[in-house]
């Protein structure tokens, strides 16, 4: 890791102009990172763009400096290099970004196993429980001061993708790195309050009506073999006057309960195709699955889209998981 980041320490020293960017449907991990580093290179006096092409979720527009993140980048650049976090594929990244004509030196900073390296520098380290964590030991190795606006954004960042510490992506680096941040003068409470304890009624709406459509499936006798399947569809939006980040998250409820060892939620996105979001609890590896479909993730928490009525696309996902729990039974 030092080398590479030696190598952009000299990027951000060399650099004038900077462009900072992360995925579509930004969660936590996403803002979280792309305000971190974007407010540590604004401190050196840098002239920083960060971009989303998304709106960033109401649960995160009070995290320091989301009111400067604009999503268009028409007329933008050229810029001496772009910070790509928490990012499997450029593609992702947006369009605005794809159509960018000179962005510079890409450094791809990412945790997902499934990153394609697409950046000029890679420092992808699946081990890291978030994008923020590497943002965090990109600021140190740069020896710039972490405000408590740069540790709010990077707590968020570690908090929400650990799943607030809870996930087995959480090591003993990511209790290490949040104490930093709150040293740095990061508020627990006050964070926790913002961010899950203050979602918009319509939220809880579209809960009711999601959680109605509550699927388990059994796949054998074995411990934690069940599949839970849960469902949103846009008029279930609709209905309840939700935008559709308001989803994010209710794939564990699927997961959360006994004998379940996988969760799915289906989401809507368009007439016959949806959004598939899996978390599993033990051994099955849902990225693998992901992949298989043409998406991405991390070992117990993945995604892909799919074409085709509700019935085919959750017909084809609960046999891919099937296949996958009765391969690692084998093992
Ligand atoms: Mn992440």
């Amino acid at each position: 890791m030092d080398k590479r980041f030696d190598e952009i320490i000299k990027e951000i020293k060399k650099g004038r102009k900077f462009l900072t960017v992360s995925h579509v449907s930004p969660e936590g991990d996403a803002v979280g990172s792309l305000l971190g580093i974007t407010l540590a290179l604004r401190s050196l006096g840098k002239d920083v763009t960060a971009y989303l092409e998304d709106p960033v979720p109401g649960t995160f527009d009070f995290l320091p400096g989301a009111e400067t993140i604009v999503h268009s980048l028409e007329g933008a650049g050229p810029f001496d290099a772009t910070f790509a976090v928490d990012c499997g594929q450029k593609e992702r990244l947006g369009r605005g970004f794809t159509e960018l004509k000179e962005p510079g030196t890409i450094i791809n900073i990412d945790h997902h196993a499934t990153n394609d390296r697409f950046g000029d520098v890679n420092v992808v380290e699946p081990d890291a429980s978030a994008a923020g964590e590497l943002v965090y030991d990109l600021v140190k190795a740069a020896s710039i001061k972490i405000t408590r606006d740069i540790a709010t954004n990077l707590y968020v960042a570690i908090h929400t993708d650990t799943g607030s510490f809870r996930y087995s992506s959480a090591t003993a680096d990511s209790f290490t790195k949040a104490g930093e941040l709150v040293r740095a003068g990061v508020n627990p409470w006050d964070i926790s309050r913002r961010v899950y304890e203050n979602y918009p009624a319509r939220k809880y709406r579209l809960l009711g009506l999601v959680l109605s459509t509550l699927d388990i499936i059994k796949t054998s006798e074995d411990k934690d073999s069940d599949i839970a399947t849960l469902v949103v569809t846009m008029d279930m939006f609709r209905k309840a006057g939700a935008e559709k980040d308001l989803a994010d998250g209710f794939v564990n409820y699927a997961r959360g309960i006994e004998g379940v060892g996988v969760g799915v939620l289906f989401r809507e996105i368009s007439t016959s195709e949806y959004k598939v979001s899996m978390r599993s609890k033990g051994d099955v590896d849902v990225a693998e699955i992901a992949m298989h479909f043409g998406g991405g993730g991390h070992r117990n928490a993945a995604g892909c889209a799919l074409k085709g009525s509700l019935e085919e696309v959750k017909a084809r996902v609960i046999s891919a998981i099937r296949d996958k729990m009765l391969a690692a039974e084998k093992v």
